[in-house]
């Protein structure tokens, strides 16, 4: 796909989920080398900085997306045009493959910590979350399951439908009756779109707020992130841009005349109200994920 066609695609959220657009974003930079030839290396520089400038400006809050891209520019070396095609093509390859085999680590890991019998209660459409959720149910574990329906895009209904397929026990609720369900949950599950270096979580919105009901009732909140979903330099969340999409994805504005309507899509959830964070390289609570992952670098 080239990378126009891609950077709509996620702009539309037609390819969506932040581990999704890093590969995608990857996959395209690849794309792009496989059809580049005939060019001077100058020329070729060029088109990729164009490139990662039009996948950068698609969506502004899951620097999965940044750290795929940058993945893949560290490999675009050479003074040739073949050496920096050949670079920038296994790079994406090495990401992709790093991205997959990091989501299948954090699946056994999570999995691992389902305990038979019992109730999760999950928000939006995290791929690494679902996966979890299945292989603990394939373990042979009676595992039931709350998933939020995620105003205004409603991710919950493909979490949902994904769950139900696997014959997962799932129950559809609406996001404001989390608070009401958290009383018969055991375990909270979240993905996330970035992870900054004090181990606040940036995910969809709406999950502070379960993350707040859910440490009213000590129930444990476990995040599942590979490490690219970390915004290592980024000591606070404050920095993160928080995305602001169309009001119509609300209502059609028409039939609200005269009244204001905001969209945003992601938010900040503050690392005390985490127990836990799963990357692909262990399990630990958030203040300590920092130090985890610069310890492997
Ligand atoms: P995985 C999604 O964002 C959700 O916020 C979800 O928790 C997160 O990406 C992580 O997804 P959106 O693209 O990488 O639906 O775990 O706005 O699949």
């Amino acid at each position: 796909m080239n990378i126009q066609e891609t950077a709509t695609k996620i702009k539309s959220m037609e390819i969506r989920g932040a581990g999704n657009i890093g590969r995608a974003a990857a996959s395209a930079l690849k794309d792009l080398a496989l059809q580049s030839s005939d060019m001077a290396p100058e020329m070729f520089q060029e088109l990729l900085n164009d490139g990662v400038e039009t996948l950068t400006n698609t969506r502004p809050t899951a620097v999965t997306l940044t750290n795929a891209l940058t993945a893949v520019m560290a490999g675009a070396k050479g003074g040739t045009i073949e050496e920096l095609k050949c670079g920038v093509i296994a790079a994406a390859d090495r990401f992709i493959a790093h991205s997959i085999e990091a989501i299948d680590k954090i699946t056994d890991l999570c999995a691992a910590r389902i305990q038979d019998g019992a109730t999760i209660l999950t928000h939006c459409n995290s791929s690494v979350v679902v996966k979890s959720i299945i292989k603990a149910h394939d373990q042979g574990k009676n595992i039931k399951v709350f998933a939020t329906e995620t105003r205004p895009w409603g991710q919950g209904y493909i979490t949902s439908r994904a769950l139900a397929e696997a014959g997962v026990d799932v129950t559809l609720i609406v996001d404001s009756a989390a608070r009401t369900f958290m009383a018969e949950t055991d375990l909270v599950i979240f993905g996330a779109d970035t992870i900054t270096g004090n181990g606040t979580v940036i995910n969809k919105i709406g999950t502070s707020q379960i993350a707040l009901c859910a440490r009213e009732r000590s129930v444990p909140v476990l995040v599942c992130a590979e490490t690219y979903k970390f915004a290592m330099d980024m000591d606070s969340a404050d920095s993160v841009i928080i995305e602001e999409r169309d009001k119509k994805e609300i209502i059609d504005p028409d039939k609200m005349q005269g009244v204001k309507i905001r969209n945003p899509v992601f938010d900040r959830t503050p690392p005390e109200l985490i127990d836990t964070i799963i990357t692909e390289l262990g399990a630990v609570s958030p203040a300590k994920a920092k130090e985890l992952i610069e310890s492997e670098n």
